[in-house]
């Protein structure tokens, strides 16, 4: 035993962090795939008992669902699924094992920033900081205010043109545990600034306003203490002990109407009011003031491939969303021309679930952004949120042919 516990702290002093959550030894990822409406439904009751982690939600019939049970969990999650008729196959065999290897190499090499890792929050804000200095007549960075732990939320504005061109506000990393958004922004952001001579025309057209890392706060936890954790850390409600709030369920529109939850316990919890969370008042206003020019509104999460777009707090589409739809299909075959990846398009309720509250409901519903998308980037769950860092790069370089399809039509319809 004492054996154990200084190899214990051996390992602890060579790695320099805790290991995160280690109660994920020998937690499995399960996929079922409800074939009826009434195992849907009963998965989505087993979700709402808020025990299992779902890395994705039932959506429909047909439709695959992930869902992670601890090594002590297994037996009833077995059980429960077996109830259900459905037979589960294992997704990830071994989540720690994973973990381990997509665990960032934490040297101090490693905090300069580059793509063939993922990035701390630090590392990705200096480094704003010095694209900005080096580069000063493509960006601009701005502070915008703190989070709800203090850390310093910053804003890019790449263009050399007029302050009034089109708009395209882009954020990430509103989900902590979806590394592979603040990954693939920040890549985005290094093609168009380092670049730049080669969206010479783009640039000048129109203006992008980056936000890489929108939760700082619960992208640090998932550093810290839990891989795994999604939402933000503020202190909602101080007698269950359970932190933080959905910040995608968070927006003030048709704000916790559907597809989210008041128990501060849950993953979905929409928080105690609309805008409750600090950062998302802060991305907020930054989207308000410019919004008579901002023109496409871009979000990326993962994982699942999916393009979306509004709405998804009503199954029922927006009026203009051919438009919509057009512009997705344009920008998922310039992605799907580099490496093969296959995207799925449409409204984001009819593609995977209600859900009110979302940032790009928002950003279209009030700030009349109409071109608002979600982006649930790679992959489809061979490895969901514990994507590889090898696939950072194929990631943004794919990502990045769908934005430029973007940028390139918004100059086109709306530039001066
Ligand atoms: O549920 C979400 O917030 C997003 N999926 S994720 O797996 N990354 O959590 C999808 C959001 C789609 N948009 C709205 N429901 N408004
Ligand atoms: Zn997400």
């Amino acid at each position: 035993m004492r054996l154990l516990v200084v190899l214990l702290s051996v390992l602890l002093v060579v790695s320099g962090r805790p290991d995160p959550r280690p109660n994920l030894h020998g937690a499995q990822v399960l996929r079922v795939v409800p074939d009826a409406s009434w195992q849907l439904h009963y998965l989505m009751a087993l979700q709402m008992q808020g025990h299992y982690d779902f890395w994705t939600e039932p959506r429909a019939v047909g439709k695959p669902v992930d869902i992670m049970g601890t090594a002590f969990q297994l037996p009833a999650l077995h059980a429960a699924l077996t109830q259900l008729d459905l037979t589960p196959t294992v997704l990830i065999s071994n989540v720690a094992d994973l973990l381990a290897k997509s665990t960032p190499r934490n040297t101090e090499a490693n905090r300069q920033m580059n793509w063939d890792d993922y990035q701390e929050y630090d590392v990705i804000q200096e480094w704003l900081e010095s694209l900005a200095s080096e580069y000063p007549s493509v960006c601009r960075v701005e502070d915008i205010g703190t989070s709800y732990e203090g850390r310093t939320l910053k804003l890019l504005t790449i263009g050399t043109g007029a302050e009034d061109n089109p708009g395209i506000f882009i954020d990430g990393g509103i989900h902590a545990r979806e590394w592979i958004s603040p990954a693939t922004v920040t890549y985005m952001i290094n093609q168009l600034v380092t670049n730049s001579e080669m969206y010479s025309e783009l640039l000048s057209t129109i203006n992008f306003y980056i936000m890489p890392s929108i939760n700082p706060d619960g992208y640090a936890y998932t550093w810290s203490d839990d891989r795994l954790w999604r939402k933000t850390r503020s202190e909602t409600d101080s007698s269950l002990g359970c932190k933080g709030a959905d910040p995608n369920r968070n927006w003030g529109f048709h704000w916790n109407e559907v597809g989210a939850s008041s128990n501060p316990c849950s993953d979905i919890y929409a928080g105690p009011s609309p805008f409750s969370e600090v950062e998302m008042q802060l991305v907020r206003d930054e989207i308000s003031k410019r919004a008579s020019t901002l023109k496409a509104y871009l979000t990326f999460h993962s994982y699942s491939q999916l393009w979306m777009y509004p709405w998804g707090w009503t199954s029922d589409l927006p009026d203009d969303w051919k438009d919509l739809d057009d512009l997705a299909q344009t920008a998922v075959d310039a992605l799907t021309a580099v490496h093969g990846t296959q995207y799925e398009i449409g409204s984001s309720t009819n593609t995977i679930y209600a859900a009110a509250g979302g940032s790009d409901d928002w950003a279209k519903g009030v700030a009349g952004v109409k071109y608002s998308y979600t982006i649930e980037l790679r992959d489809t769950g061979l490895f969901g949120f514990l994507l590889p860092p090898s696939l950072i790069i194929p990631t943004g370089e794919e990502t990045f042919e769908g934005v430029k399809e973007v940028g390139y039509f918004i100059a086109r319809t709306y530039g001066k």
